[in-house]
């Protein structure tokens, strides 16, 4: 099951049948059991709206989120301490990323409010004041305001290599600012959790070349989903819910950087595909 948030309204997206609803986002997706619920929600809606869901998806999606905040968890991934390593050994600080994929507590940030959010098709931006842009695809959590995870998106953790690789202090700066965090193309709320060898993709095009493409599987990841999100919700209240991105798998090569213009296409098997391109903040 899909849910898309549109300018007006949602789209549910079961099989080929889309029905639009008019709730309120933040109460809609915020329940236990929000698999079964959209199925009864279905079952009482009057008519599917066909083609027309796919037409109004379209022109006026939105990232899917209300009043979420969006936290994310780093260096989940063996490929993320060893890049973050090569990319702090001038600052002294590569054994911090070492002991942290070690650790029993993971590393967890606060990433962005929901109105620095981009959805699908939408800019992304990236800093003037850093010299080395990096997207990270991430699978990302909404994890209800009970703690349980109950469905995923695709996520962009857009990031500073060069402003954290100076100082690891400096991460708030590396990681958050306008439109440094995308969502989309919906929620995906499937019957069961998400199978481990789920595949994520990341391509990235410059003038309509690829200038990189890689895939990994969410299985390689370090740490467990039930176990970020519990470590998250220890000593905080999400009370309309949140999302929870779950670290980068797959970091391109050391001399590559995004720029005005690039476009970054991120996949995940079951939820979609997220497309944006980036800019500098106007
Ligand atoms: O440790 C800094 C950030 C790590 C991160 O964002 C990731 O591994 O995805
Ligand atoms: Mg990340």
């Amino acid at each position: 099951m899909k849910v898309y948030k549109l300018i007006e309204g949602i789209i549910l997206q079961h099989g080929s049948e889309g029905y639009m609803l008019d709730d309120d986002w933040d109460e809609l997706i915020n329940r236990d059991g929000l698999y079964q619920y959209l199925i009864e929600r279905i079952a009482l809606s009057k008519s599917a709206i066909g083609e027309n869901a796919l037409r109004l998806i379209e022109e006026s999606l939105l990232p899917p989120i209300g009043k979420q905040e969006v936290w994310a968890a780093g260096v989940t991934y063996l490929r993320s301490r060893e890049a973050r390593m090569e990319e702090s050994a001038d600052s002294g600080a590569a054994d911090l990323y070492d002991k942290v994929y070690e650790a029993d507590r993971p590393e967890l940030f606060f990433k962005s409010m929901p109105h620095r959010v981009a959805g699908h098709n939408q800019q992304l931006y990236i800093r003037r004041d850093s010299s080395w842009n990096v997207p990270e695809p991430e699978l990302t959590l909404f994890i209800n305001s009970k703690g349980s995870i109950e469905g995923y998106t695709v996520g962009n953790d857009m990031s500073s290599r060069s402003i954290e690789g100076e100082n690891a202090l400096y991460l708030p700066q590396a990681k958050i600012f306008e439109r440094s965090a995308a969502l989309g193309p919906c929620l995906y709320v499937p019957e069961e959790q998400i199978q481990r060898d789920t595949t994520i993709r990341m391509s990235i095009y410059r003038n309509n070349q690829q200038v990189y493409s890689d895939e990994t599987s969410i299985s390689r990841m370090k740490r467990s989903l039930p176990e970020l999100a519990d470590y998250l919700f220890r000593e905080c209240d999400f009370t309309q819910g949140c999302y929870l991105m779950t670290g980068t798998c797959l970091v391109p090569p050391n001399d590559f950087t995004l720029r005005p213009g690039d476009v970054i296409s991120i996949g995940i098997t079951g939820i979609g595909e997220l497309v944006n391109t980036v800019s500098y903040k106007p």
